[in-house]
């Protein structure tokens, strides 16, 4: 067997040892999809953490989303295998600004995508994910006016989508700022029959020339219903091996990234900061542990739940 078999082979045993779970997203690489009980979205991975009843749950993703299973799922030991694995998107909403921001508006309903730090959770109404942003709006009374953060292209793409106006904050993710639109539409003159899917992260002008935009458990989704045979993907790469996995006879394509890098396309550093062997060797070490004041957890959690009572 290869190396990273092995390794696989020993994080097999030690979860059994020690009765784990390995949580991953979509954007996680493949060695580490290929350990998990459960591989997901944001929105599904936080489903499971709350309802795991394993004593550790190691969540192969970023900060805030091991942050969020620890808040549903208090009792549980959670780690993460890189504690710098952070994300743009949530750096982007510091909370003394935030909190400011908020006071200056004091009559708004608070809406914050789940892609923001447990403080931030704390300051918001309402939590909501790429999956359930639009009934989480709809949600809210007519008469109510509405604050959404981090991220500023999918609040602009709500407000498309429900007709309400909100404050949005100056967020965003640079995996999903990263697309060219260029490269893209000379891309899909070379595959015409191509269908461009989008995750709502991605800029306005990206999301224009899209023919579906959705979650990401959304894309794989419209994809298992589609007839269509060959798609151009825009966002984290990570999800191309998944769809190539559930989908092996469609042509499955990554958007091309403005930059040229490894992949010419757009890829998570943050999320990639994980590796089977850190993964291993925290579950083995049973660190870096997420610890949360408790005053905290119990904030953040209502807001969460709130969705969560709305996705269900
Ligand atoms: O899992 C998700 O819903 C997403 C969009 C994750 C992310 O961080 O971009
Ligand atoms: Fe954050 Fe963007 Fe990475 Fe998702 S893809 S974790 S939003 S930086």
């Amino acid at each position: 067997p290869s190396e990273t078999q092995k390794l696989q082979d020993k994080v097999q045993l030690l979860k059994k040892e020690k009765n784990a779970v390995v949580l991953a997203h979509y954007y996680q690489e493949p060695a580490i999809k290929q350990v998990a009980d459960f591989v997901g979205d944001s929105l599904e991975l936080a489903k499971r953490a709350a309802q795991s009843q394993a004593e550790i749950i190691v969540f192969a993703g970023v900060h805030f989303m091991a942050e969020t299973a620890k808040i549903l799922n208090p009792q549980r030991k959670v780690l993460l295998p890189d504690l710098n694995a952070g994300c743009s998107l949530a750096d982007s909403c510091e909370p003394k600004s935030f909190k400011k921001f908020i006071q200056q508006h004091p009559e708004h309903v608070v809406v914050t995508y789940i892609n923001c730090s447990a403080e931030i959770k704390t300051m918001s109404d309402f939590v909501c994910t790429s999956s359930n942003a639009e009934k989480v709006i709809n949600s809210i009374p007519m008469d109510k006016e509405i604050i959404f953060a981090p991220d500023k292209n999918l609040g602009d793409y709500l407000i498309q989508k429900t007709g309400r106006e909100m404050l949005l904050w100056d967020g965003s993710c640079m995996v999903h700022e990263a697309f060219s639109i260029d490269k893209l539409l000379d891309l899909h003159k070379k595959y015409p029959s191509a269908r461009i899917i989008a995750h709502p992260e991605s800029e306005r002008h990206i999301l224009r020339a899209a023919s579906y935009i959705g979650s990401t458990s959304g894309l794989i989704q419209h994809i298992a219903e589609s007839d269509w045979n060959t798609f151009i993907v825009a966002t984290e790469a990570g999800i191309l091996y998944d769809m190539q996995k559930h989908f092996p006879d469609k042509t499955i394509i990554p958007a091309p990234a403005k930059e040229n890098n490894s992949c010419a396309c757009s890829e998570c550093a943050y999320m990639k900061m994980n590796s089977l062997e850190k993964l291993y060797s925290c579950l083995k070490h049973e660190t870096p542990e997420i610890i949360l004041e408790q005053d905290i957890m119990k904030k953040a959690a209502l807001p969460i739940n709130r969705m969560l009572e709305l996705s269900n």
